[in-house]
């Protein structure tokens, strides 16, 4: 006889929190007082057995993890993080160079929203609207022999590690003069001579493809490390944990940024994650050091994540760092839903409060690095060079029909000429 199952009190009481935990996010615009933060000092593994790292990460970062999603970041002064031996001999030049990279994808990407919008424009559009600092922050602190990778939400990095824009244009509108030769599109930018190595639309499928870029650095004792980008819903899927696993156990030097900018397509955080304390933390279980910082103030950024990527080039060692971002618009442009699974109000207050472009700017007419007047001639070369993209991406040529069967797999199996050289990495 079948038999009807009733939940145990206990699991009736989950079952209730889920329910309120479905409702409407509230925006809980109460920021913790700076003095609440403390040194971060990065999780060892209990009981692993293993050493730990012999110089731990000391760079601050925000005490609490980003649990909410909803809540805004703990308020941090750049002044904090400053004097980070990633930030205090950084040039006036240097900090300039990277408000034009800010602003660069950030004009770059209403470009392309403006011609999507008309319809000019098909495919997938992620905008990375909001989550610049990121980007740009990482590609400052490459050293030429490392490894970045990324999912779909992809313009931002491939602009920060030097890709033209008209290229990258090119490629959103489908034509053969785009990076991937009209083929890829918004998810699948790729510059490998430029160490980037994607543009990934399968959720997690980037990261056991850095793990390999990591494996390949250490075989062949190259000074760098890979950095391999993920979200706060890419950390549920499985092939994360396999990644862990594997880079403990192999020593790799791979840092995982989680990009957690709370929202995995419309689902929040809070929805689709069980966290307590952070999403990083989960490394532990696999033996693996972990860390967050927010990822709003570029000085913030690069103190976590410069010491994260020197300790994976050093030690050749993995660690997650979590860092807690926004993003403006939907998960896609084609979302309908983007202010409904999230109140306007959020919005607002992350693009009043915590724009990255903003508190850089900010940063930069504070330290007398730049005037107002410098900061609107770098916006008016970007908004010109990114308008100039898009007219370049108009008039360039469809890719050709027979085309379509280059650059595929194909060739590699079949030892075709585009097969011999189409292993940047691996042949030397
Ligand atoms: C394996 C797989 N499952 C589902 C999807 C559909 N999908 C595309 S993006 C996405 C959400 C991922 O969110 P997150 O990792 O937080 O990244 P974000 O979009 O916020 O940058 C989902 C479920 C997919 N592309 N691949
Ligand atoms: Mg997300």
């Amino acid at each position: 006889m079948a038999r009807t199952l009733s939940l145990p009190s206990k699991s009736k009481k989950t079952a209730a929190k889920k329910v309120v935990r479905l409702a409407a996010p509230k925006v809980v615009a109460k920021k913790a007082s700076p003095k609440s933060l403390k040194p971060l000092k990065t999780k060892g593994p209990a009981q692993t057995g293993k050493k730990s790292p012999t110089k731990p990460i000391t760079a601050k970062a925000t005490a609490k993890a980003p649990t909410k999603a909803v809540a805004a970041p703990p308020k941090v002064t750049s002044s904090d993080f400053s004097s980070s031996p990633f930030n205090s001999s950084l040039k006036p030049a240097e900090k300039i160079g990277f408000l034009r990279e800010m602003l660069r994808i950030r004009r770059f990407e209403q470009q392309a929203l403006k011609y999507y919008n008309q319809g000019i424009m098909g495919g997938f559009l992620h905008l990375y609207n909001g989550q610049e600092s990121v980007a740009v922050g990482t590609a400052s602190l490459m050293n030429g022999h490392d490894e970045i990778i990324t999912a779909y939400r992809d313009h931002g990095h491939a602009l920060a590690v030097g890709m033209g824009m008209n290229e990258c244009m090119a490629e959103l509108f489908g034509k053969g003069t785009g990076c991937s030769k009209g083929k890829g599109g918004s998810m699948h930018f790729f510059a490998p001579d430029k160490h980037y190595w994607g543009g990934h639309g399968i959720v997690a499928g980037q990261t056991p493809l850095g793990l390999g870029l990591a494996f390949a650095i250490k075989y062949k004792q190259i000074n760098g490390c890979a950095v391999a980008f993920l979200g706060d819903g890419a950390v549920n899927q499985g092939v994360f944990s396999e990644c862990l696993n594997m880079a403990a156990l192999w020593d790799l030097p791979i840092v995982y940024v989680i990009e957690n900018n709370g929202y995995s397509m419309g689902t929040s955080l809070e929805r689709s994650s069980a966290v307590n304390g952070s999403l990083a933390k989960r490394a532990e279980g696999f033996c693996v050091e972990w860390a967050t910082c927010g990822g709003f103030d570029l000085y913030e950024l690069r103190a976590n994540l410069g010491a994260a990527m020197e300790r994976a080039r050093k030690e050749s060692k993995p660690m997650v760092l979590e860092v807690s971002t926004y993003r403006y618009y939907g998960h896609s442009v084609a979302d309908a839903n983007t202010k409904k699974y999230r109140s306007p109000e959020e919005i607002d207050l992350y693009k009043s409060e915590h724009d990255p472009i903003t508190l850089w700017q900010n940063q930069l007419l504070s330290e007398k690095v730049i005037t107002q007047a410098g900061i609107e001639k770098i916006d008016d070369e970007a908004k010109a060079e990114a308008a100039a993209a898009a007219e370049f991406g108009i008039a360039s040529p469809w890719p050709s029909e027979e085309s379509i069967f280059e650059d595929i797999y194909h060739e590699v199996d079949h030892k075709t000429e585009a097969g011999q050289t189409g292993s940047f990495f691996f042949s030397e």
